[in-house]
């Protein structure tokens, strides 16, 4: 009876373990497909609202004003042609047509213009003002970091994180330059999806998910972009000049997202990726600590988040 009790008891705690390893799996959640026509599946409110409002509504709003004219363009050749005993007509104006071919104009432009221009507002201002739509749900940023573009790497620097609670983690030090990772190096690591070559780099920043974070955006030599299509997040970096933006991964949309330098910017160009773990609070701070101790020891990075080494222990 007792030998039935333990082997239970072993059997669910292999269970619990097996089930832990595989939460802590890393989910490649935003990466370019192969043969993809659409966005990326959006990860924050911001691209969230891109897609809703541009993809879903103004996408199809200019398509059936192309089709529209393009239909009464093909109809008025066919039906008013010549060899149907049509003669051009001799008047110059007609004041009913033309204040109708104006003023449409101008209402699909205004219906376009509301929420475009709320959007950028948003995009803006968004973690001062309200997050998925609710007011008095205000977040401000918790994490700031700065982003400097070089040819052609990513410098990270992280420069502050207060939490909700006002309570700060000591996150100076953690500073580090990210370089695309050879194929020999990718296929190596047992760690890593080798499918994302040029995407992959040595060192990931990280993040924690449903968190306003802060990303301060310049470069050291010429123009870059810091660019992550899931996060709707596309920012100049500019010598000398400082930008901004902001990303809140949406709870249940933790993993690794992929993106790239969006700005011609040398011969290198494609070859600096930027790789971001978006991690849930905790597991962010607990590589914030082993992060902080590698590079002061002089570490040229810090290791990856222990989500990665899980990940082995499972396949093992
Ligand atoms: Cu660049």
């Amino acid at each position: 009876m007792v030998r039935i009790f333990k082997s239970i008891v072993l059997a669910l705690s292999l269970l619990t373990v097996a089930a832990t390893a595989a939460q802590a799996q890393v989910t490649v959640q935003g990466v370019p497909v192969e043969y993809g026509l659409s966005f990326q599946e959006p990860a924050t409110p911001i691209m969230e609202r891109a897609v809703g409002q541009f993809n879903v509504f103004i996408l199809p709003l200019m398509a059936a004003v192309t089709v529209f004219v393009l239909v009464l363009l093909l109809w008025t050749c066919w039906a008013f042609r010549e060899r149907a005993g049509h003669q051009p007509g001799n008047f110059t104006h007609n004041t009913r047509i033309e204040i109708i071919w104006t003023v449409v104009p101008i209402l699909i432009l205004v219906v376009m213009f509301v929420p475009a221009m709320r959007f950028l507002y948003y995009n803006e201002n968004g973690p001062d003002m309200l997050i998925n739509g609710e007011r008095g749900n205000d977040k401000h940023a918790e994490l700031v970091m700065q982003v400097t573009g070089n040819q052609w790497n990513w410098t990270y620097e992280y420069l502050l994180y207060r939490d909700e609670n006002g309570v700060e983690t000591d996150v100076s030090g953690i500073e580090f330059t990210a370089n695309m990772l050879p194929q020999d190096a990718l296929l190596a690591d047992t760690r890593r999806d080798g499918s994302l070559y040029k995407g992959e780099t040595d060192y990931h920043v990280v993040i924690p998910s449903n968190t306003v974070v802060r990303f301060n955006v310049t470069a050291s030599d010429v123009l870059h972009a810091f660019a992550m299509p899931a996060f709707g997040m596309k920012v100049d970096a500019i010598p000398g000049h400082m930008n901004n933006t902001w990303a809140l991964v949406n709870p249940g949309k933790e993993g690794l997202y992929i993106g790239q330098c969006s700005e011609i910017c040398g011969d290198r160009h494609s070859f600096m990726p930027i790789a971001i773990d978006a991690l849930p609070k905790e597991e962010f701070l607990a590589w914030v600590g082993t992060a902080k101790g590698e590079l002061e020891s002089g570490a040229i990075g810090p290791s990856l988040p222990a989500r990665y080494d899980n990940q082995v222990a499972a396949a093992n």
